[in-house]
């Protein structure tokens, strides 16, 4: 940029910056921004930006053009019926020896069959699942200033707060949603960079992250028991890294025009889902969307990309979508449990029969992640660059 523009901007009015976003981007507007110390026109901007969120203006009549999914992917007015057909599994009665493996039985058929169950009596404190629930409301019902500093259209912030999907300035149709994102583990590492409103986000945050990694972990073992793989093999790298991810998805004016989140497959290893009481999951199963039932309570779990590599195929991972309604706001909270970057996912030698060959190659889950970006979260083809044919 030529000098003489930028001192041109020496006393940058919020007119200024917004024609410096225009010319140049928010990049240089913020470096601009910092260099002359404005920090206010600075939270001012994000402020503007921020006007995006659904959240901040999903009281419009009428559902914008950019929001309406073409014909053959929009939900329709089909009625879906709420299945209680994906299993239920009670995780208490795991520790009871004669009990333990009906329960790695039924949470394997589900992962087969379903890629999906809910899990119930898990241990996780019903108190400190609503406090973390309301922490994440009050977050989200926050004054737009107190966000400001989390709102971010950069991908490599690592705790932000954005709507739709990272791809907004590309996708060509958005998501009715808006989501904060952040790691949660190693906690020491990344409590710093969470939210510092409300004040008790942290602490309740972290004591969450805490208690669901552990269940991911009870649940992890279960599955390796159940495909014979040893005790703890997703112990370590596979399941290092941990990022929660909070979904907000306001009243919809044309629930049957949009989604919240179209078609995908996770790319982590495991999910656990808190979907609260409001309905707005589906799976597909055999080709038709079926609805997962709030329970009370539980957790909706969910088979990834790398636990079906793993598994080489024994488990599978499903497309889900979610669908808005016209009534109520629904947030929700998943927890992925992902590989760390540089971690070797392959198909567990050990579990591959004499008669059968590996699906996959070995890759670094960075790879893997790269291509699901460059790919859109397209889950039928994520995986076809690391198979190995004939
Ligand atoms: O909000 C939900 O019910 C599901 C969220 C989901 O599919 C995701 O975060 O990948």
């Amino acid at each position: 940029m030529a000098l003489d523009h930028l001192h041109s901007f020496h006393s940058l009015s919020l007119l200024n910056a917004k024609l410096l976003f225009n010319d140049y981007g928010k990049d240089t507007l913020l470096c601009t921004l910092i260099v002359l110390g404005n920090i206010k026109d600075l939270k001012n901007l994000n402020i503007q930006v921020m006007e995006k969120l659904v959240s901040s203006w999903f009281n419009n009549k009428t559902l914008p053009q950019s929001y309406i999914f073409p014909p053959e992917t929009r939900p329709g007015n089909h009625v879906i019926p709420r299945c209680n057909t994906i299993p239920v599994v009670d995780l208490s009665k795991a520790a009871l020896a004669h009990e333990r493996t009906a329960v790695v039985q039924q949470i394997l058929e589900a992962s087969q069959e379903f890629g999906f169950f809910q899990v119930i009596n898990h241990g996780v404190s019903e108190n400190l699942v609503n406090d973390t629930m309301n922490v994440f409301k009050e977050f989200l019902e926050l004054p737009a200033e107190d966000k400001a500093g989390i709102y971010s259209e950069d991908l490599k912030r690592p705790c932000r707060l954005y709507t739709s999907s990272p791809n907004f300035n590309r996708e060509k149709v958005h998501l009715w949603r808006d989501n904060l994102r952040h790691p949660c583990h190693p906690l020491e590492d990344c409590v710093k960079i969470w939210p510092q409103k409300p004040t008790r986000y942290r602490e309740i945050v972290a004591a969450y992250s805490i208690e669901a990694k552990k269940l991911g972990s009870r649940i992890l073992d279960l599955i390796s028991e159940g495909l014979g793989l040893d005790l703890g093999y997703f112990g370590d790298k596979l399941s290092e890294s941990v990022v929660i991810s909070v979904n907000h998805y306001p009243p919809c004016p044309d629930p049957s025009l949009t989604l919240g989140i179209a078609k995908h497959c996770d790319p982590s290893l495991l999910t656990i889902l808190l979907q609260g009481d409001v309905f707005g999951l589906q799976v597909l199963n055999d080709g038709k969307w079926i609805g997962v039932e709030p329970l009370h309570n539980a957790f909706v779990v969910n088979i990834g990309h790398q636990l079906e590599v793993v598994s080489n195929n024994r488990l599978k991972g499903a497309e889900h979508r979610v669908v808005t309604n016209s009534t109520v706001a629904r947030t929700t909270a998943a927890i992925f449990l992902n590989p760390s970057e540089d971690c070797i996912v392959e198909p567990a030698k050990s579990i591959i029969g004499a008669d059968e060959s590996p699906v996959y190659r070995a890759f670094k889950f960075k790879e893997f992640l790269c291509n699901y970006v460059t790919m859109g979260g397209n889950s039928e083809n994520s995986l076809e660059p690391f198979k190995l044919h004939g």
